[in-house]
This record gives C-alpha cells, structure tokens and sequence, in this order.
C-alpha cells in the first residue's frame, strides 16, 4: 500500500461510523398502498471492474469503500473516486442500455443518490426496491443497510435508524457476475441486464404494520348451487403482537369483519360469507376488481382484489368451475421497443395489447417473476398469468445455497403477488436435466410452494423425454408433484422439421396439458420460401404445422407459444439475421408483427 492512502485511512478510520447492518425484513404487502418517497431519477455513477471500492489491494473487504462517500477533507488527501463528479443514469433502468460502454458488462457499479428528509418523516422507514440484478450491498449514511440476492424480486430493509434529519445518501452496489450456483445459473438465453432495474423508494410505515394479508376466495363446496360463497382472510403483522384489530371492507359487498391478532401477530385463516348472487367473479371476461381496504388502527391499505377459483378436474383447468382454453403466449419482461428492462406501466400495457390483440386470455410471465405492473395490469386487462423463478436449465441441484436461493425467490414471488386473481399458475422450473437430485430439488420446492399457497396450481416446464417413429413421450418423475403437465416442443425449428404433420403423442398423467413452448426464428422483413429459414414464411409455415398437430393433443388445456417479441440474447450471435437479439418473437425488437402473429390470431379467433 501506498503511504499517502495509509495515512489518509488511518485519519478517515477514527471518524468513520461504526459498522451496523439494519434489519432486513420480509417483503412488505401491497407496497403502493403506503405513503412513500421515490427514489426513482438520477444516480450518479462509478463502474468498478475489479471491486476496487469494495476489497483492499489483499482482497479483504475494506472499510474504506465507495460506500463512505469520502470526500478530501484537506488540500493533501488522496481520494481517488467521487460520486459527485461520476456521470447519472435513469433509476430504474439496466445500465446496458444506458451508457454504451456497458452493452456487454458484466461485473460491479456503484451507485449513489442524494435526498433530504424532514424530522417527521422519520418514524419508521423502509428502503425498498422493486428489484436489483443481481448481487445487491446498501449502505445508507455510510452504514450497512442489507445485502440482496436475485434479480428479479423485491426486497426492504428497515433504515429508521440510519436516516438523519436533512441530507441522505443511499449507496447501491450492484454486481450482475453470473456464477454457477446462482438462480439462474451460467447460461440462460436472455440478456443479463444489470443494475437498479425496478423502482427504489422509501416507504413511511407504521411501528406496528401489516406485512402481510391475504383475501381469497374458497372453492365451492356444495356444489353450484350454493347460495353463499366463502372469502377467506389472514394477515400477518410486522411484530408478534397479541390483540391488535384488523378490518376488511369490501364497500360493494358490504363487507365489513374486524378480526383480532394472537400472540404471533397473525390472524390465522378466517373466513366470511357473501351471497353468491352479490358476488361477481373475476375471469377474462368479466376483470371485475373490488376496492378492498384492510385496516389497522390509523392506517388502511386499499386494495383492488378479484374473487375467482381455480382448480382441475382430470385433464381440465376450471377457471370458476368452468373449463377453460388457455390461449397464452411467452413474454420476456423487455421494453416493447428495442432492448432494455422494461420497468413501467406503459411498457405493460404495450406488451399486454399485443397479447390482447393476439386473441390471448393467458401470458407466461417467462423465465422470472416480472415487473408488478406486468401482473396488475394483467388483472385489468382480464388477463390470467403464469409466473416463474429463474430455475433455469442446469442449476446447482446438489448445492444447498442454490436451493434456498430459489426458495427464498419462490417465497418473494408469491409473496408479491398472492393477492392477483389474475395469476393461477406458479412454475418453479424450465427445461431442466433430468437427475435424481433435481428431482429432490425441485420436488421439496414444489412441496414448498404448496405451503405458501395451496389456492393456485403448480407447474414447471419440462422437455419430450423421448421420440421414436413420430411417437413423442413425456416421462418426468416431476409428474406426480406438478397439477399441469407443461412442456416445450421445438418441432420445425431443432428437430423434425416439416414433419410435424406425422407426430403424435403419449402423456400419461390424468392432468392438464400446457404446450409451454414452440417457435421458430424470423427476421422481420426477410421473405422467401417456406422452407428458407429465418424467413417470416419459414416461421408462419411453423407455426400452420404445429398448431394442426398440437390442437389434437388429448387434454390440452393452453399453449404458450415462444414468444411475443424478438429479445435480446447474447446466445443469438448470426449476423445480419439475430445481431444478438433470439428472432422468435411473433412481433419484431421494434414492434411490427410479423406473419406468424396473424396465423396464432387467426387460430385463438376461432378457439
Ligand atoms: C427454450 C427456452 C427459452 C429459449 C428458447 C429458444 O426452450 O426455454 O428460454 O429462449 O428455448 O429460443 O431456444
């Protein structure tokens, strides 16, 4: 080390703050329903490719990192970075799409932004955000606020304590480096934007708050005669707290119950009655929301809730005890224009239009949960939604770190979003490896996703397991954990092309089928034969043949096709044709719908 630096920390050291890492706390409920600041805008800056702000020249962590936000206090100091001078970025954003020198980075920046706080608005904070990809470090005023893992879920930490009257500074480090044993994995086929890519905000919370609720309504019991219908409440509080009161009103059905916390803080599943004839259920149809407040002493959450259930019978999905087609299609969580992580309301309701406009009442929210509003504006548009982790192709299966990271995602995604009626499908895996250890591993994730929610169905996709003289089998010891049988076929584009017409297929489990995925790849623009791959026709003719064949599949209940848009990847490297964009979409990067889209349409018109 030098002496100028081993001065200048021997000098910074004795007036740093101690160390004190807040309190990271589960995902709050409903986070839009709180008064909050956004800390959205504007943050400065520094790209760090050896983690020269985070680990001394021995690779040990310093206390001296970017995060003290040092300044030079004399002429002599030696500081060699400073976020003031650092250039911005948009939050949220990924920063590849930012600053062009970061296309393909991957590795650290740091990021920082400034605010002021008045004395009352101190009580009791959270600092939340929406999420951060992928290995996320905050410091608030210098001192640990928390670490995050995953990168596509919320996260907060209670930072009352390290907040202080007048100016703040959050200090974000974000490291997008994929490893081995993270969730997803090395390799995956989509671009790993990194960075601060969903909301950030502070939330005023009181001392004692919900965390969490749920409302929901009970299968029919009796048959479809009932005369009155079942919701089902339970809730959660931040601290365990006998005898705290918590109120549902649901104004239009006039509902109002007051139900009292036990010694956890939590109000153990109760249920009330609605007359059936009040109540109007949530499907595709009818997106039919109430304005929900649940109440705990001065503070009321509101809420838009649907009521609907979901179940299956043999091969059927019952959407509200009726059979349902679930004419879907994949979406990657990408801006409709262009590349980059789409982060709004608008980027949501673009893709959804298209979606609409396809004829679909279904989405597959691939390969990761999404932004919230893809899901919330979903449930307007009376779209239902399969959702997903990132358990993706060959995961650790055998490392236990690997394992609770994908519960822990598992956990935050459902927590999220357990309150949409729009969502009924929770997948806890894509097209992976067959092993006695995956199936350990994904067999103790779906029993897990059951105990957080037992009101949604399970599924995963798999892979054709065999094929021999155009007879595909699916074999899958994940079957007997799953209530969909959900699978993605590539005939036409990896295997078999133009014979589609000769397929048939064996699916031995009495449950619905999902064709999770097909596709092909076209450029936008390109034409020419058929059979001239990458051409619009090539995909259109695809798409004719494996709709023939997959429409005669005993017990299809919904397909998936892959996917909406052309997305980035950095797997897709042809030049010319995928300039590192996978060409599958049915609508180009820059949103022209391509041939395929209208034969998709044309067949979903007439489902
Ligand atoms: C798949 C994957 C998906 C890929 C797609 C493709 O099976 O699930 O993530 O993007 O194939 O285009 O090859």
């Amino acid at each position: 080390m030098r002496p100028i630096r081993k001065f200048f920390i021997a000098v910074v050291g004795l007036i740093l703050p101690m160390m004190a890492v807040a309190e990271t706390l589960p995902v709050i409920q409903n986070v839009n329903a709180y008064e909050s600041m956004s800390l959205n805008g504007e943050w400065n800056y520094i790209v760090d490719v050896q983690e020269e702000g985070y680990y001394d020249y021995r690779m040990n962590p310093t206390r001296w990192g970017f995060f003290v936000n040092a300044k030079p206090q004399k002429p002599e100091d030696l500081i060699e970075y400073d976020f003031d001078k650092s250039p911005t970025m948009q939050i949220p954003g990924d920063w590849n799409t930012q600053d062009e020198r970061l296309f393909f980075y991957e590795g650290t920046v740091w990021f920082k932004k400034s605010f002021s706080m008045r004395n009352e608005e101190l009580n009791k904070v959270l600092l939340y955000f929406g999420a951060v990809n992928y290995d996320c470090r905050v410091w608030v005023n210098g001192k640990e606020a928390g670490h995050h893992i995953g990168g596509f879920t919320p996260f907060n930490f209670d930072v009352t304590e390290l907040l202080t009257e007048g100016e703040n500074t959050v200090i974000v480090k974000v490291d997008n480096k994929r490893h081995a044993e993270d969730v997803p994995t090395q390799i995956f086929d989509w671009w790993n934007y990194g960075g601060i890519t969903r909301d950030v905000k502070l939330v005023k919370v009181p001392t004692v708050y919900i965390e969490d609720y749920s409302l929901q309504l009970e299968k029919v019991k009796g048959g479809k005669g009932e005369k009155v219908r079942e919701i089902s409440f339970s809730a959660r509080l931040n601290k365990a707290e006998a005898g705290h009161e918590v109120t549902v009103f649901i104004p239009e059905l006039k509902i109002e119950k007051t139900f009292t916390t036990n010694a956890e803080g939590k109000i153990q599943s109760s249920t009330f009655n609605v007359p059936s004839k009040r109540l109007s259920l949530w499907s595709p149809e009818n997106p039919k929301l109430y304005q929900v407040q649940v109440m705990l002493d001065n503070t009321t959450i509101a809420d838009e809730i649907g009521f609907r259930t979901i179940e299956t019978r043999d091969k059927q999905i019952l959407l509200n005890g009726q059979p349902i087609f679930l004419k879907g299609i994949s979406i990657h969580n990408e801006k409709p224009n262009g590349g980059g992580r789409a982060n709004s309301a608008e980027d949501a309701r673009t893709l959804l239009g298209w979606a609409k406009e396809l004829g679909c009442n279904f989405v597959r929210l691939a390969h990761y949960p999404h932004h919230e509003e893809m899901v919330r504006e979903a449930e307007r548009m009376g779209i239902l939604v399969w959702s997903e982790i990132p358990v993706y192709w060959t995961i650790a299966w055998k490392n236990p770190k690997t394992f609770e990271n994908a519960r822990q995602q598992l956990t935050d995604m459902i927590g999220r979003d357990h309150n949409r009626a729009n969502v009924i499908i929770w997948s806890i895996a894509n097209e992976t490896p067959h092993s006695a250890e995956r199936d350990d591993f994904l067999g103790r994730l779906a029993q897990y996703a059951r105990t957080l929610d037992d009101t949604r169905l399970i599924s995963m996709a798999m892979e054709v397991t065999g094929a021999s003289n155009y007879v595909n089998r699916l074999n899958d010891n994940m079957n007997k954990y799953v209530d969909v049988v959900s699978f993605n076929e590539y005939i036409g584009w990896y295997r078999d092309v133009n014979d589609a017409s000769k397929m048939t297929w064996e699916i031995p489990y009495n449950k619905p089928v999902i064709i999770s995925e097909f596709g092909g790849g076209a450029r936008y623009g390109y034409h020419g034969q058929k059979n001239q791959r990458w051409t619009e026709e090539f995909q259109e003719n695809l798409y004719r043949e494996n709709i023939n064949m997959i429409d005669k599949i005993e017990g299809l209940s919904g397909t998936t096709p892959w996917i909406l848009k052309d997305f980035r990847s950095p797997r897709r490297v042809l030049p010319g044709i995928q300039d590192y964009y996978n060409r599958k979409g049915l609508v180009s990067d820059k949103g022209e719908k391509k041939k395929a889209f209208f034969v998709l349409k044309e067949w979903y018109d007439s489902k």
